[in-house]
């Protein structure tokens, strides 16, 4: 069937060619044909030629440009005059007073603490036990002298009060490579009496086996020994000086 079609179309389509190549060739008019379905559209043509520039528009309204950077700051200007008093403060509540009164006395402690850990920075060594230091620039010298140069450093000659300050003392006399070091506890104002440089009795002592003996009968001051044991001696003898924070 479908080959019966397809020759018939064909014969169709012959017979259509051989009547329009007859009607082009011979003289018979030729009858308009029915107008045939509509051709698609082409594909567009070329650009055109740039056309001549337009007329001058009119002038644009200004523009609102983006703001440049900051300028310079300018210089410092003039001193204004003294304002008027302000107006007194409320009255501080007991919380607010004794809040005052707790900061002044830790910014106290503290600026005392900062003195302290400043003179201390002084010595070449040092050992901290507790609140105290020990501390030394490996001096040597007289009894006199010693407390001279403590003093003059803001600070006192080295005194134990415990076994373990006692203790601390002879690893700082180690690190100095001492015999003995000058502690401040003297029987001058009382032969037998030792007291500190306060005059207050002495809360801690290690004497040495059968010392204080006030040898020759001229020892009224007192040196630690190096392995910690204590000893009157002549107070014009030099030995190292140890200073107490
Ligand atoms: C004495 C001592 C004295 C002197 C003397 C050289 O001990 O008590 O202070 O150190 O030695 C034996
Ligand atoms: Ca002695």
């Amino acid at each position: 069937m479908a080959l019966l079609k397809h020759h018939l179309c064909a014969a169709l389509l012959l017979m259509e060619f051989v009547l329009l190549l007859a009607a082009s060739e011979s003289s018979c008019p030729a009858y308009a044909g029915v107008p045939g379905i509509p051709g698609h559209n082409g594909s567009p043509g070329r650009d055109g030629r740039d056309g001549f520039p337009g007329p001058k528009g009119e002038k644009g309204d200004p523009g609102v440009g983006a703001h440049g950077p900051p300028g310079k700051i300018g210089p410092v200007g003039v001193v204004g005059p003294k304002g008027d008093k302000g107006n007194p403060g409320l009255p501080a509540t007991g919380v607010q007073s004794a809040l005052v009164q707790q900061l002044q006395s830790d910014v106290k402690y503290l600026t005392d603490r900062l003195t302290v850990v400043e003179k201390v920075l002084g010595f070449q060594m040092f050992r901290k036990l507790g609140q105290k230091y020990y501390a030394s620039d490996g001096l040597q010298g007289t009894f006199e002298k010693a407390q001279k140069f403590c003093s003059d450093a803001g600070a006192k000659i080295v005194l134990p009060r415990s076994e373990d300050e006692n203790k601390v003392l002879t690893s700082l006399q180690a690190a100095l490579e001492s015999t003995y070091v000058y502690v401040g506890a003297t029987d001058r104002q009382k032969e037998g009496n030792f007291v500190d440089m306060n005059g207050q009795p002495l809360t801690f002592t290690n004497w040495k086996e059968n010392e204080p003996n006030n040898h020759n009968g001229a020892e009224d001051c007192t040196v630690i020994y190096k392995n910690g044991v204590w000893n009157d001696i002549n107070c014009s003898s030099e030995w190292h000086v140890v200073c107490e924070l």
